[in-house]
Formats: C-alpha cells, sequence, structure tokens
C-alpha cells in the first residue's frame, strides 16, 4: 500500500518488525554474469570483414589479405553511434568463415598483417576495443569455429589453432563481455587449396566443454553464445523476434551448436535444466556484411520497433547488426535508421504513470517484499507473495483517469524465472474488464495494446513455476508512431493505404496536390486505374500531428496487360507485387497491353530477393501495333543497378505502341534477366 503513513508509526513498525525470509529460488537460476549481462539489454553487431570487400555473406576462403582495404576505417565512429543508439556494448566479426583475422594474430598469415591496411601494421581488434572503452560500452568478440581457409580445418590440429586464437584474442584485449560462437560450421572451403566439402561432428569435434572451459579461465566474466549457450543462446531467427512465451531456462544438455532441429529449442523450455537466456540477432539490412546493393532496404522504423518489442519486449536481449561498409564506417542511412530508433524507444517510455501511482496487492510476503518495491525503480527490490501463494494480483490507481497502452513487467530473475500466465484489467464502473495477456515475463515483458483509459487497473497472476517475485512494472502511453503511409495498388488499379499503426487517420490526395490533416480521409480502398500521383500523410487524432509525406506516382493500372509468353510465371513482372519477379531464359519479357496507347517511358525494378540474379544492365525496348513486326523504342544502359538495385526510369520521344518488349542485352552478372516488375509511362 503506498498510503500516507504517519512517520513515528512506520520508524517504530520497521523496529520491531523482522524482515521476512526470500522466497525459495526456483531453479534454475541465473549465475552473477549472466545477472549483470541481462541488464544490457540492448547492444550491436559489427559484421566487418574480408567479406565486406568480396561483396560476399560467406566468403570460401581462399580470398587475398591484399583485398582488405578500407579507405577510411575509424572504430570510433561505430562507437559513438552505438552509444547515441542507447546500445551498451558492441561484438565484431574478429574472424568470419571465411577465415581472415582482424588482429595480427601470430597463428596464421591470413590476416590484417599482411594486408595494405594501415600498411600491415594495423590490429582491428585494438582499435575496437579502445574505441568501445572510450564510449562506455563493452566489447564483445564473435569467433567462427568453421574456417575455410585453415588447411587443417576438420583435424584436431585446428582445435589447437582455435584456442590459440583464442587465447590472443582473450588475453591481450582487456576485458571482453560476450564471446559469440557462431553454429554455422562445417560444408565445402578452400582450406589451403584442397577445394572439398569437409563435415565434421558438430558435437563432438570441437570439444566444446574444454573451449568453454579455456574461456572461463581467461576471462571468468564473458558470456559465452552459441545455439547451446553455455550462457546465452541463439532465438532460433535471424529476424530479431523472441516469442509470446520465451523461457530462459533450456534444456542444455540436449542441445548443441548448430544442431539441425533447434527450432524446437529456441524458445526455452518451461523445465528446462539450465539458465540459458535468448539473445534476438538481426541484421538493420537484409545482409550481415555490407553490399552497396542493399543501401535501399535498411529497415525502416517501424520495422525495428517491431524488432525492439518483440525481443526486449519478450524475455531477450537485442543485437542489431551494423554492416560496417567498405569505408569502414557505419553507412548513413544506418546511422539514419538506429537513431530514429533510439529517439522513438526514447519517447515511448519517457513517463512511467506506475511511478506516481498507488499500489495494492492482494497480499504480501511482509516486511521487505512490499508493493511499494515494484515502482521504485530498483530492479533489485521486489514484491512477492507468502509462500504457496501462486495466485496474486496487484491494483494500480492513477489518482485520475488515464490514457496507457503499454505494460511493463519484469520478473527478479534472480529467483528463477515462475509466471506462466497473467493478465491485465482495468475497472469500469465497479467491474473488472479485461485489457490484455501474457505467459511468459522474465527478465522484461511489455505488453502492447490500444490506447485505453482508465484510473484503475490491476494484473492477476493467474499461474506459475512457484509465487511471483515482480522487480517493477511500468505503464506508459506511447505516442503513434507516424510514418508515410504505405500506398499500394493491384494490377486493377485499386489503391490501399496503410500507416504503421491502427488508431491512426490517413489524408490523401491523388491530384498532385499536398494532402492536408481533415481533408480527403481515407476510409477504404479508392481506384485510380490511370496515371496519378497518391500522396498521403498519417496523422494522430489525439495530437493533431502528421507524419512525413508518402508518394508514388502511378501510371496505367496493369489488370488489362498479358504476358505474350507461355511462361505462367510472366505475370510475375507486372502483378505490383516488387517481391516477386520472373526468370526469363530468353532475356526478354513481351506484353500485350490491351489497347494502343502512346507510349513516352518505361520503369524496370530488378528483382529484390536477398542475393541477386539477372540484373539488367543494358537494355533495348521495343514497340509493335500487332505483335509481329517491332520497332525499337530506346536502347541504353542501367548505368549503376548492380550497387543500387531500386526502380530504373526511362523516358523517350511518345510513341505508339499496343505490344512492349523489354530485352536484357546484358545482365550484371551473365545470369539470365529477371524482372521484378515492369511498367509504362504515358505522362
Ligand atoms: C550466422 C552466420 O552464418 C552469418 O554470416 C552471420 O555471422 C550471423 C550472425 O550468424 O550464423
Ligand atoms: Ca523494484
Amino acid at each position: 500500500m503506498k498510503k500516507f503513513v504517519w512517520p513515528f508509526f512506520a520508524l517504530g513498525l520497521s523496529f520491531c518488525q523482522e524482515k521476512v525470509a526470500p522466497p525459495e529460488p526456483v531453479l534454475p537460476v541465473p549465475h552473477e554474469r549472466q545477472i549483470a549481462w541481462q541488464e544490457l539489454e540492448f547492444y550491436g553487431f559489427v559484421h566487418f570483414n574480408m567479406n565486406t570487400f568480396s561483396d560476399r555473406e560467406w566468403g570460401f576462403g581462399d580470398e587475398k589479405p591484399e583485398q582488405f582495404n578500407p579507405t577510411a576505417l575509424d572504430a570510433r565512429q561505430w562507437a559513438r553511434v552505438a552509444k547515441e543508439a542507447g546500445m551498451k556494448g558492441l561484438i565484431i566479426t574478429a574472424k568470419h568463415h571465411d577465415g581472415f583475422v582482424l588482429w595480427p594474430s601470430a597463428y596464421t598469415e591470413h590476416s590484417v598483417k599482411n594486408s595494405p591496411w594501415r600498411n600491415g601494421k594495423g590490429d582491428l581488434i585494438r582499435e575496437f576495443v579502445d574505441a568501445c572503452r572510450e564510449y562506455g560500452l563493452k566489447a564483445g568478440i564473435y569467433y567462427s569455429p568453421w574456417d575455410r581457409n585453415h588447411p587443417d580445418y576438420g583435424k584436431p590440429e585446428y582445435i589447437t589453432y582455435m584456442r590459440n586464437q583464442l587465447t590472443e584474442l582473450l588475453t591481450n584485449y582487456g576485458e571482453i563481455y560476450e564471446v559469440w560462437f557462431d553454429g554455422a560450421n562445417g560444408g565445402t572451403g578452400w582450406y589451403g587449396g584442397a577445394n572439398e566439402e569437409r563435415k565434421v561432428d558438430k558435437f563432438s569435434y570441437y570439444d566444446w566443454p574444454a573451449t568453454h572451459e579455456l574461456v572461463r579461465k581467461l576471462q571468468p566474466n564473458a558470456m559465452m553464445f552459441s545455439d547451446a549457450g553455455p550462457d546465452v543462446r541463439w532465438v532460433g531467427n535471424e529476424h530479431g523476434f523472441a516469442y509470446e512465451t520465451t523461457w530462459s531456462n533450456l534444456m542444455r544438455d540436449s542441445v548443441y551448436a548448430g544442431m539441425p532441429d533447434f527450432d524446437k529449442w529456441a524458445s526455452g523450455q518451461e523445465n528446462g535444466t539450465h539458465w540459458v537466456p535468448a539473445e534476438s540477432d538481426v541484421s538493420i539490412r537484409p545482409g550481415w556484411y555490407y553490399h552497396a546493393y542493399e543501401d535501399h532496404k535498411v529497415k525502416t522504423l517501424p520495422e525495428l520497433m517491431e524488432i525492439y518489442y518483440k525481443s526486449i519486449g519478450q524475455n531477450s536481449s537485442l543485437l542489431i547488426n551494423f554492416p560496417v561498409d567498405r569505408r569502414g564506417l557505419i553507412h548513413e542511412k544506418d546511422v539514419e535508421a538506429i537513431l530514429q530508433l533510439a529517439a522513438k524507444i526514447k519517447e515511448d517510455f519517457s513517463i512511467n504513470l506506475a511511478q506516481e501511482a498507488s499500489f495494492e496487492a492482494s497480499s504480501d510476503r511482509g516486511k521487505g517484499y512490499e508493493v511499494e518495491n515494484l515502482n521504485d525503480g530498483n530492479f533489485d527490490t521486489y514484491w512477492t507473495t507468502p509462500d504457496g501463494q501462486i495466485q496474486a494480483s496487484v491494483e494500480m490507481d492513477f489518482g485520475k483517469p488515464v490514457s496507457f497502452n503499454r505494460f511493463l513487467l519484469q520478473e527478479y530473475v534472480n529467483l528463477g524465472q515462475r509466471v506462466k500466465a497473467f493478465s491485465l484489467e482495468k475497472e469500469v464502473n465497479g467491474t473488472w474488464e479485461k485489457i490484455a495477456e501474457g505467459t511468459t515475463i522474465g527478465h522484461k515483458r511489455i505488453l502492447r495494446f490500444a490506447d485505453t483509459e482508465a484510473q484503475k487497473i490491476r494484473v492477476n497472476f493467474l499461474d506459475g513455476k512457484g509465487i511471483p517475485v515482480i522487480s517493477e512494472i511500468g505503464v506508459y502511453s506511447a505516442p503513434a508512431l507516424l510514418f508515410p503511409p504505405k500506398i499500394s495498388r493491384t494490377p486493377a488499379g485499386q489503391v490501399t493505404l496503410t500507416a504503421a499503426e491502427e488508431n491512426l487517420d490517413i489524408y490523401f490526395t491523388t491530384d498532385g496536390s499536398a494532402p492536408k490533416p481533415e481533408v480527403n480521409r481515407y476510409s477504404g480502398e479508392f481506384d485510380v486505374p490511370d496515371a496519378a500521383t497518391v500522396q498521403a500523410i498519417a496523422v494522430d487524432p489525439k495530437t493533431g500531428k502528421s507524419s512525413g509525406l508518402g508518394r508514388v506516382d502511378f501510371d496505367l493500372a496493369k489488370g488489362s496487360w498479358k504476358p505474350v509468353q507461355a511462361d505462367s510465371n510472366a505475370v510475375k513482372s507486372i502483378d505490383e507485387n516488387p517481391q516477386s519477379y520472373w526468370t526469363s531464359s530468353k532475356n526478354e519479357l513481351i506484353l500485350d497491353l490491351g489497347k494502343e496507347i502512346s507510349l513516352k517511358g518505361f520503369t524496370y525494378l530488378p528483382m529484390q530477393a536477398r542475393y541477386p540474379s539477372g540484373y539488367i544492365a543494358e537494355y533495348g525496348l521495343e514497340v509493335s501495333l500487332d505483335g509481329k513486326s517491332w520497332k525499337s523504342a530506346t536502347r541504353g544502359e542501367f548505368s549503376n543497378i548492380q550497387n543500387s538495385p531500386i526502380e530504373q526510369t526511362v523516358r523517350f520521344d511518345p510513341i505508339p505502341a499496343r505490344f512492349v518488349k523489354l530485352k536484357g542485352l546484358r545482365t550484371t552478372d551473365g545470369n539470365p534477366s529477371t524482372f521484378g516488375e515492369f511498367g509504362i509511362l504515358t505522362r
């Protein structure tokens, strides 16, 4: 109860009352190093190594040290960006699958010491840890157990090599907070020129127990990551999403790094034997490494917010990757995106309405475990119930009606993860109505729901592995996420506008004028069969604030067009879905537009799938009135399409056309031409 008590009375009471014994832990419980680590919550990955220069995701191992040559490398920029983004640490790819190492290791020549960078005198791990320390960040190391360069990979000698390198990394660079062992390993590779496939028994080859012991000896506080932990586990996907039900408990002895059916284990287990919390890793772009052709695919703010809530909000830490570019810098677009995320997180959690609320619990355990501990901003103080009372509730009174849409809970997991089911209710005229519910809580759980108004709310702990032990509760009113609405059109010409959040209003125009709040509100799909510019803004009805402008220049709808070629997949080049594409073995796309038009140009969107193939670099466009005799309309090149596979626009003098033929005269990689989306211009 957070009510006024006479100070003397309170004092007297505290003298005569003994602090009650804490609850028995529910096993497993975290180790001290895990308790310290979970406070970090948000940290960054730096994927920067040979792949940056070979433009690959997984190098084969036959790359040359000379290829590693950043032009303006500045690890302090990485650290500055991470710090500004609210991250607490950074982890760098000291060695990836291709085997190239970022420090002058005594055990290999495949290293920065033989690269042109800093005339072979550079040590990137040194620069990295120094930069981290300067900015108050923890420094971590990614070390790939798989090595496609090393001649001994697959033999016992390689394990010695790996341990020698780990010893260098964990001895010479001060405190390392996390050591990241990748589960991807074994397969084809260069292997010192052998050029073959080498399969290893992922369970036994690395003798993990001995490797772990070495890391422990050298860095007792470091968290070791892999699919199987031992200290922190993979979340099972690379989207950055943990699960509605996420346990930090894991049947660790049944799991090993790189095991094929890890999916089953990724969300942890209620009856897991060991404490191995989840870490959600995700790249800010599709690839882990930098590729100029992904400059237009940096994750948007709505996507990043979704990641935040599904990782940190679902009992996981969040590891966001920066694919550092060839200069050796985090790209401007990535910087912009991560700072937008940081600003939005700050905004969402700027005012904790629970701080001023008075709390009342159905019961408490006694002195030291009172309900006031729930909103004192201190994780180490907690509320809990008498032994055996698994079901309990906590009521919060804000003193006046308030509006909110986020509910945050933290379990005092130092005594084990317990809660299995809980619900959140609000009081409406003396009765309780459910707002939201959840299963596990763990270190942190954040529920999102529509704006709700109430003076009193209550959380009910319905089921658990033991009595609830709760550190903190937070209630927030996150401002709407104002982001330009998505504008899409079906081939038939129906336009849909979508805002980042449901409760926003959308206003739009189709005549080229700027959309204004309160004028022409979007209420559902509308038809745009002809050429028109659709512009839209999202507006928060509560504040009147508007998003930036969304804009698409549409031309004729494609509904009545028909591919002339027999392949049923050809339609994917005109289905208005940028993700689908058609591969033409003849390097041409022929369309019947259904009627004669005056053609003034065309658009070509290369395929947008993760790994590019068949981008047209040199094109020819031909037109026909009868589908038989063809005439050239234009020819040319898409100069920078390899690096920037965005929609290409070509204009020319008007020419009558009923049929069009886009020819791929040359593709960037020599593969058959692919067509993501084709469009025409009539204005
Ligand atoms: C994966 C690797 O194969 C990727 O290249 C990347 O390093 C990612 C973080 O882990 O398993
Ligand atoms: Ca507390």
